[in-house]
This record gives structure tokens, sequence and C-alpha cells, in this order.
């Protein structure tokens, strides 16, 4: 009788450790200023996973828009959204290009508890390049990208939060939103003046014309070649123009969870992404995660825009460095809306 209630105790006490631990008391990280981060209970990311999807975007070629495998990709993508219990609003639409293509395009929007008033917007690319115009030889220039970092990469990465975000649960609103025709912008080896406008066409539409009349999100993550081999992650310059505050908070968090040296403290360039329509046009604070190297032939790393952009230079400490990073921000921001 005596051991049962020692054992009865016992019980008690590891449900109540497991309470408080569960509810995210068990660290507090500085993150260099007074106030710390608490850390909420994230779930595991898993690299491999994040991997397997990259390679699946992967086998169905290069996703060019008004393609074969661009139109079966699409329907991969929003099939996978769906078995992760997300609810799935395509925006179909007709963009013309630069040089006057008419590109069939289709922005994946996959949401968690859309009508929560709290939400975080996470967003990414998922169409391909239709010319290597980057590659060292001239001859693949107007080869079409495989794409597996630009951007397999940042579809995968949601996806696979996705999948947790569907075994554990939030209360606020997340928005995953896969933008087509990032990727069509005028090739180098036109003589087409330089015209910024002609990227990011599929987030361009989308800010003009939300998937949710008057959408608001409190803040966005774009993310943008995450896999990349070598990559590491500076504070994009308008970035810290637009949300320098939602900057801090990646930048700090991934140093809380050690993967600090993804992030370094330190400014990258200034990116023609598909973060700009959505500050500047939706008015929602949205940073861009994007590589920056400093000693390879292209900012963005020795693959860009090149027929090399293969799974062969995928590195899974990358996925996990970035997916790890974004969840706790996620998770973290859940736990501290639940706390007001
Ligand atoms: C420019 O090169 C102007 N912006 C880069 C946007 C981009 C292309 N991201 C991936 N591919
Ligand atoms: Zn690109």
């Amino acid at each position: 009788m005596k051991s049962f209630f020692r054992l009865q105790w016992t019980v008690m006490f590891c449900f109540l450790l497991s309470v408080y631990t569960a509810c995210g008391h068990k660290k507090g990280h500085s993150n260099g200023t007074n106030d710390t981060i608490p850390m909420a209970a994230a779930p595991d990311f898993n690299a491999d996973s994040a991997f397997s999807y990259t390679a699946a975007q992967c086998a169905f070629g290069p996703r060019v828009p008004n393609t074969e495998a661009h139109r079966l990709c699409g329907t991969y993508i929003a099939d996978k959204f769906e078995s992760f219990g997300a609810t799935i609003i395509n925006q179909y639409t007709d963009i013309a290009a630069f040089d006057g293509t008419i590109l069939k395009a289709r922005n994946i929007i996959a949401s968690y508890n859309p009508e929560a008033s709290m939400r975080i917007l996470i967003c990414g690319h998922w169409d391909s390049r239709p010319w290597a115009d980057n590659d060292p030889d001239p001859s693949n220039w107007h080869t079409p990208v495989l794409a597996a970092n630009d951007a397999a990469s940042d579809v995968a990465v949601m996806l696979e939060m996705a999948r947790l975000i569907q075994l554990q649960p939030l209360q606020i609103g997340i928005d995953f939103i896969c933008f087509d025709a990032e990727d069509y912008g005028i090739p180098q080896w036109a003589d087409n003046t330089d015209n910024s406008s002609s990227w990011c066409l599929g987030s361009q539409y989308w800010a003009a014309h939300p998937h949710v009349y008057g959408y608001r999100a409190n803040f966005g993550i774009l993310m943008d070649m995450v896999g990349g081999r070598g990559s590491t992650f500076s504070k994009e310059g308008f970035s810290k123009r637009y949300a320098s505050q939602i900057v801090d908070l990646v930048w700090n968090t991934a140093s809380s969870i050690s993967y600090g040296q993804f992030f370094p403290m330190r400014d990258g360039g200034y990116i023609t992404d598909d973060h700009l329509p959505i500050n500047e046009i939706a008015g929602i604070p949205c940073i861009d995660i994007v590589p920056y190297f400093t000693d390879a032939p292209s900012g963005f790393g020795p693959t860009w825009h090149t027929v090399n952009d293969n799974m062969e230079h995928i590195d899974r400490n990358v996925l996990k460095a970035v997916g790890q990073t974004v969840l706790q921000v996620i998770y973290n921001e859940n736990q501290s809306y639940g706390n007001d």
C-alpha cells in the first residue's frame, strides 16, 4: 500500500514536471538585450523529410510555367499540403511576362486556422527559372534550371513545417504561400534593359489581389534558396528597412537554438524578391531569408541560375537550420499569444 502511494506521488510529480516544461518554462535565452526570448516546445524539424520533398519536386523536371512538369508539380504541392490538414486556395491567373509570354500562373495558399486573427505568413516560390543564364558555359544559357535550391527547397521546408503543425496544432493562424512566376525575370542574355518588375510576378499579383479580401498577417517570412551547401543568411536590406524587428526576432531565435553560424549578425545586400510586393503593395512587414555568399561567382551561391542547381548541392544541415529556426519563431509566437 505504502509503495503504491509512493508510485502515485512519483507519477504526479512527473506529470507536473512535464506540464511545466511543455509550457515552455524550461529555458529562457538571452537575446542580447534585457529581455529574454522564452523558448516554446517546438516540434523537431526533420531534414530528411524536407530533403525528400525537395527531390520529389525535382523529379518532375524543371517547373517552368506553361509546361507539364509545372502543372503536375503544382498538383503535388497542393495535394501534399492538403494531406497535412491545411485548407487550400488556388489562385489561378494569366500574367504577361517581360517578353509578352502569357504565363498560366498558380499561387498555392495552404492555411491553418483560417479564422484566427493573429497570423503569420510563410512563403517562397515554387516555379523554376526557364534559363540557366548565369551558367559559366554560354551553351547552357537557354537550358531550364532544375531548381533544387531555387526554390524546391523553400517549398520543401514549408511542407515539412506543415506536416509538423498538423501533429502539434497551433492556436494562431499560419498561411503558407507558394508563389508562382518569381523566376521569369529578364535574362542576362536579353538586350532588354534591367527591369526589376519582371521578377516576382505571382507575388505581385497576390499582393494586389490577396486570396482573402482584406487579408492581414502580423508579419511574413519569405524563404528563398534555403538548402544550398555552404549557405549562410545575412540580414537582407529591404527586410531591415520594412521589418527590422522581425529580422532581429529570427536572427536572435536562430542564435538561441544554436544555429547562429547559419544566421551571422551582419548585413547582406538589397534583393528584389517576393517580400517586396508583400511589404510595398500588401503592406505586411515581411523579411527574406536568402543566402549571401561573399566568395562565390554569385552572391546567391555557385549554383544560382546554373545547370548545377540540383540535388547534389542540397545540404540537409541548411534545410534543418532554416526550418527549425522558423518553426521555433512560430511556436514562440503561438505561446506568447496564448499567455496574453
Ligand atoms: C534578382 O536577381 C534581381 N533577384 C533575385 C530574385 C531571385 C531569383 N530569387 C531567386 N531567383
Ligand atoms: Zn532564381
